[in-house]
């Protein structure tokens, strides 16, 4: 009597806690309601069979139930091998309950599949254990992908030689950004085992499965920040694959796109670190794109800002009234700290840029060519300063590679050792011995992990093999992070 009542008890709390659990207010970002009324129909579905099952235990419990004294057969159970009638019925009610549950499975997975033509298209690559991203450039069409393309310097594995593949756009970042209202089709690649792109608001999931290409589309509605997470179990750090998606107004995702760069350019940077993009045309661009020509001039009349015309070695006064000749530290002070020195005569209306040294040295270029020859210093620029330095090199194979997937670079604990304060520190191996990170360590580190596991960590690091320029550059990039 106890258990029926303890039954009733729970079956009347799930249906309860069913209508008001906290967890129903999910938005929905996107326009798959109809998988929340799939899940709605599977819920009660097994919803009814719960409750019909759980009474009939309750009923069987309390009908059957031990009496004192009952004697000779009153209670006792009756034999009965076969009840036609029983199994019928009882096959029949499963039936229509199971084909419910798949019926709108189906259509509702159709419908996931059937990509619309004017769906946009976006690759998603997992590996362990992070995420990136391949957009199909301006042309609109992905390059050919093959394993036999994937290397260090080209982890999409598009075919170098593949036109269409040239200005593919990599997103090496666990961030993806989505433009609202516009389908998009989400291709999805592994380079490694078997992942699961989730992102549990657009109520959108699928497995990634090495060589082949799964996919599925949606229409982002809302505009906000998502998680994306592995929903496939991938090894030691699978708790740490996850990333973002934004969904963001049109214009907010071109500029997005905008700031990644093409698959010829990173293979160019990867691979031999330099770029033939003209340096006097990136800085062109640099200035359109960033704005600056809005309050900058070229010709000499009058703007917001100072014009540039005559600017590269003049000497300006400034507010205070001292004077300084504009050099190239004076230049990339007055774009990355605008405020620090203030021309005379002008409000504070710059703000700060974020560019690398190579993007200042390219706008310096350009500045400089409205006064000067644009072909001879070009030419001078060719030999010198204009290749990524060993540090933003360092940066882009450690992207390209995914070491900031296990180390973080700002003392957070991660899969790895953090880099931020790595270089010089004392660091306590597990055999019970100290060691001072310098470079032979940290090349030994890179290329054999194994030979000093870091205490407090599990030896899960792969060796990679490296050349030398790449270790310089990785090296470079981690004493900057470390400082
Ligand atoms: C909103 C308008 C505005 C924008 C946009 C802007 N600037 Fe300026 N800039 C100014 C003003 C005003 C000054 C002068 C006051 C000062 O020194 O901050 C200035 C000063 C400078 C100077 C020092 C010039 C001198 O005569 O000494 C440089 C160099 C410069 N800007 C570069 C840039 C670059 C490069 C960009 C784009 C990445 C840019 N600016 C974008 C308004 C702007
Ligand atoms: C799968 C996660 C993972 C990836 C990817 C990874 N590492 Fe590591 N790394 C670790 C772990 C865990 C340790 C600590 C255990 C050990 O010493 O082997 C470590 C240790 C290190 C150390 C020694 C750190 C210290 O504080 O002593 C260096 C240096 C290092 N990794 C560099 C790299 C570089 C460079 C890359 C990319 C080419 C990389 N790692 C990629 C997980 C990773
Ligand atoms: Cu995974």
């Amino acid at each position: 009597m106890a258990l029926a009542i303890i039954l009733v008890v729970l079956l009347i709390g799930s249906i309860i806690f069913n209508f008001v659990s906290p967890w129903q207010a999910t938005p929905v970002a996107s326009n798959w309601g109809s998988i929340d009324t799939t899940i709605l129909i599977t819920f009660i579905i097994t919803g009814i069979f719960f409750v019909a099952i759980t009474l009939f235990i309750v009923y069987a419990l309390i009908k059957y139930r031990h009496r004192e004294g009952g004697g000779n057969g009153a209670h006792q159970a009756s034999y009965e091998p076969d009840n036609k009638r029983l199994e019928w019925g009882l096959t029949a009610i499963t039936t229509i309950g199971i084909c419910g549950l798949l019926a709108p499975g189906l259509v509702v997975y159709g419908d996931f599949v059937s990509v619309p033509e004017e769906a946009h298209e976006i690759e998603v690559m997992g590996k362990q254990w992070m995420w990136s991203f391949r957009l199909p450039g301006e042309d609109g069409e992905f390059g050919h992908s093959g394993i036999k393309h994937i290397n260090m310097a080209n982890p999409f594995g598009l075919d170098p030689d593949d036109p269409n593949g040239q200005d593919d756009i990599i997103v090496n970042s666990n961030e993806l950004h989505l433009p609202i209202d516009q389908p998009v089709k989400m291709l999805l690649r592994s380079i490694d085992v078997l992942h699961n792109f989730y992102v549990p608001q657009f109520r959108a999931k699928m497995d990634m499965v090495p060589g082949q290409v799964s996919y599925f589309w949606m229409t982002p509605t809302k505009e906000g920040s998502y998680e994306i997470l592995c929903a496939e179990y991938c090894g030691v750090a699978h708790y740490n694959m996850k990333g973002k998606v934004i969904v963001e107004s049109a214009s907010d995702y071109q500029d997005w796109v905008a700031s990644h760069s093409t698959f010829a350019r990173q293979l160019a940077i990867n691979t031999s670190g330099g770029t033939n993009e003209s340096a006097l045309q990136q800085g062109l661009q640099l200035s359109q794109n960033s704005g600056c020509l809005a309050c900058h001039s070229v010709d000499g009349s009058e703007s917001l800002g100072p014009t540039w015309k005559g600017l590269w070695g003049k000497t300006e006064t400034l507010a205070d009234g001292s004077t300084v000749v504009v050099d190239e530290a004076y230049f990339k002070e007055s774009i990355l700290d605008p405020n620090a020195k203030m021309v005379k005569g002008y409000a504070p209306v710059m703000a700060p840029y974020e560019f690398s040294d190579s993007q200042l040295d390219a706008i310096i270029l350009y500045v400089r060519s409205l006064d000067e020859d644009p072909a001879a210093l070009e030419e001078q620029a060719d030999q010198s300063s204009l290749l990524p330095s060993l540090e933003e090199q360092g940066e882009q194979i450690a992207q390209t590679l995914g070491c900031i997937a296990c180390h973080s670079v700002d003392g957070s604990r991660s899969v790895g050792p953090t880099w931020k304060g790595m270089y010089g520190r004392t660091q306590a191996l597990v055999d019970g011995t100290e060691i001072v990170v310098d470079e032979a360590y940290l090349r030994e580190s890179i290329l054999n992990p194994s030979a000093k596991v870091v205490a407090g960590f599990s030896p899960i690091m792969q060796a990679y093999a490296l050349n030398e320029q790449q270790l310089e550059a990785l090296i470079a990039f981690a004493k900057v992070v470390s400082e």
